[in-house]
């Protein structure tokens, strides 16, 4: 019985002792935790685009860009760029648009013609529309009644107008093109790069400067890690 009850005891003891220590394991596991996330994270070492789209450099981060030739509404360009796994695309620099330029040069000089237009990300806010278009807060129009839609554009530098617009032809503008130009000048003194406001819903004219010839979708870059 002695024995038995020293045998006892000691078990006693080490039940105890183990007991008092389960909290070392979980701290263990948090030490693990810690190292292995260190030993798994890996470094970006730069940014990719897929072939045929331009890799830029944003605010927000590293953006890509293609501009593709169609006819066709600013909704069908929406969602055509969303068929792609992108936005309708913003401009946010002089580098964009340079690059935007030279894509849609090559759209109208393939269709032999001087000059057309290409949707972009940008619309005038419902804040500023209809009635409300000079509402404190929407003028000027440049700096204040437009933002751009893709949720990737910072800065609004890149609204820059062709003369005379936006004008917001009968309150029903909204959407807005890109000028493309082979002509100097362009029609009505345009030049490539800047802007007209338009309806949303118009892609043909008359006028062959505000003809849509293509639209510019953007995504975000996927990094590459080292
Ligand atoms: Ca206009």
């Amino acid at each position: 019985m002695k024995i038995s009850f020293v045998v006892l005891s000691l078990f006693v003891f080490f039940a105890e002792t183990f007991g008092a220590t389960t909290t070392e394991p979980y701290c263990d596991e948090l030490t693990t935790t810690t190292t292995a996330k260190k030993t798994t994270a890996k470094k970006i070492t730069g940014y990719e685009c897929p072939s045929g789209w331009g890799l830029f450099s944003r605010q927000k981060g590293k953006w890509c860009i293609k501009v593709f030739q169609n006819t066709l509404s600013q909704p069908s360009a929406k969602l055509n760029c969303q068929n792609v796994g992108a936005k309708l695309s913003g401009i946010e620099n002089t580098n964009e648009r340079a690059y935007i330029i030279k894509q849609g040069l090559g759209i109208v000089r393939s269709m032999n013609l001087k000059e057309g237009t290409l949707w972009v990300g940008g619309i005038r806010k419902t804040a500023c529309s209809g009635s409300n278009k000079s509402a404190a807060g929407c003028v000027p129009w440049v700096n204040n009644a437009f933002e751009w839609i893709d949720g990737f554009t910072t800065l609004k530098k890149m609204f820059t107008w062709i003369p005379n617009q936006p004008d917001y032809y009968k309150n029903s503008e909204t959407c807005i093109q890109m000028v493309i130009s082979d002509k100097t000048p362009g029609t009505g003194g345009a030049k490539s790069g800047q802007m007209n406001d338009i309806s949303c819903s118009k892609s043909t004219s008359t006028i062959e400067l505000n003809y849509v010839r293509g639209y510019v979708c953007g995504k975000q870059a996927t990094p590459i890690y080292g």
